[in-house]
């Protein structure tokens, strides 16, 4: 279904926005091999220019008709967008990667991380799900435990940075510090309540359970994601002040004991982990640091005596990197390299 070329048409759809801009600079870096690039957004950004390999891309509203010779589609426009164009897309013959929640627990759409289920990439029908950026950094962490010995139950509670929300978010998190600094008052408008200085325990609308949307894709897509529907997940998202970067308390039961030492092994040599945990010196990953990096990194890595094979960890990684544009870029360059 899809062809190998030397290089490809990549159009990016929601190419102004935070998860946008990130993907134009990783196909950059990466240099994934693209010949045309198509810039994509609303009609408020048709006039504007993003910017790639040096050049300046003018901005083309979205519509059902612009996908035509485009080979791969990078989309985060959010999710209403995605139910309608996606499905276009493919009909003109793209592969799309969509970041967006829309067809995530689409049981004909693979929902992939490379460092988990690269195989499920190949079982695509046009469409591949580009999981939470929560749920992304959980599983790269946690799915080396759970290879190794199992694990029965997940507890974690997020901290999540302003990134998530998207660029008008960032820009509400700026404006509302200045207006703090500078005893103007501060003004809420993406963000249900002030951000600065606070926390918000809602991410996503709330659902009929009293949970969140954004706790319960955490629950599904961690077990779609991993194969495994006997893993039980509870989740908390919470808003933090944090302009990059997300982070998570995690608790875990597993099936067999495994100890601190062993499990700080097994992460030293997962895929895209890097293991940050020296705590006698003070050492532990954080958002500040793990903004703009690839990696997830994991530390307080500790014994849960509590219950039976218990474990602590605290996951942090970039959201709009792993947790957005770099998973799907590299679901590109799977998609590419196979034969
Ligand atoms: O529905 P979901 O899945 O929950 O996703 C909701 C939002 O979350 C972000 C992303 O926001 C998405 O829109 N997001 C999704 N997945 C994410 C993830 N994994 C994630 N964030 C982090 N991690 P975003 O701001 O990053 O990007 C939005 C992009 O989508 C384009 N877009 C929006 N509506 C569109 C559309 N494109 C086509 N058709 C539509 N109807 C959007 O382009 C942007 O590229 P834009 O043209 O709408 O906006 C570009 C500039 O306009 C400013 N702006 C934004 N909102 C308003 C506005 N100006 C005036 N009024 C507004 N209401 C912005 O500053 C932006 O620069
Ligand atoms: O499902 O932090 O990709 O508000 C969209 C909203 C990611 C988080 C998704 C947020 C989410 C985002």
């Amino acid at each position: 279904m899809f062809k190998k070329k030397p290089k490809y048409n990549v159009a990016i759809v929601g190419a102004t926005g935070a998860v946008g801009q990130c993907m134009l600079r990783i196909l950059e870096e990466r240099h994934f091999p693209v010949s045309e690039l198509r810039a994509l957004a609303s009609e408020r950004s048709v006039g504007k220019k993003v910017k790639f390999q040096g050049r300046e891309v003018p901005v083309g509203e979205l519509k059902e008709n612009s996908f035509s010779g485009i080979d791969i589609v990078l989309s985060s426009a959010g999710a209403e967008r995605s139910k309608i164009f996606a499905p276009a897309a493919v009909k003109s013959g793209a592969v799309v990667i969509d970041n967006t929640s829309y067809f995530r627990m689409d049981p004909c759409v693979p929902l992939v991380v490379p460092e988990v289920n690269p195989e499920d990439i190949f079982k695509h029908k046009g469409i591949i799900a580009n999981p939470n950026c929560s749920t992304i950094q959980m599983v790269v962490a946690l799915y080396p435990i759970h290879k190794a010995v199992g694990i029965k139950r997940i507890v974690v509670s997020t901290y999540q940075s302003v990134s998530g929300a998207g660029q008008t978010a960032i820009n509400e998190l700026c404006d509302q510090t200045k207006a703090f600094a500078n005893g103007k008052e501060i003004a809420v408008k993406k963000f249900p309540y002030q951000i600065v200085f606070n926390l918000i325990p809602q991410i996503d609308v709330f659902l009929e359970n009293a949970y969140t949307k954004e706790e319960m894709k955490m629950v599904n897509e961690t077990r779609k994601i991993m194969h495994d529907d006997s893993i039980q997940v509870s989740a908390t998202c919470i808003r933090v002040p944090v302009f990059y970067a997300h982070s998570e308390s995690v608790n875990i039961e597993l099936k067999k004991k495994l100890t601190a030492f062993e499990a700080r092994e097994i992460l030293k040599k997962a895929p895209g982990v890097v293991v940050v945990d020296d705590v006698q010196h003070g050492v532990y990953p954080m958002p500040l640091d793990a903004a703009f990096k690839d990696e997830t990194f994991v530390g307080r890595i500790r014994e849960d005596n509590s219950v039976p094979n218990g474990l602590n960890l605290w996951i942090v990684s970039d959201n709009l990197r792993k947790g957005a544009a770099l998973n799907a870029v590299q679901i590109s360059e799977v998609l590419v390299k196979s034969k």
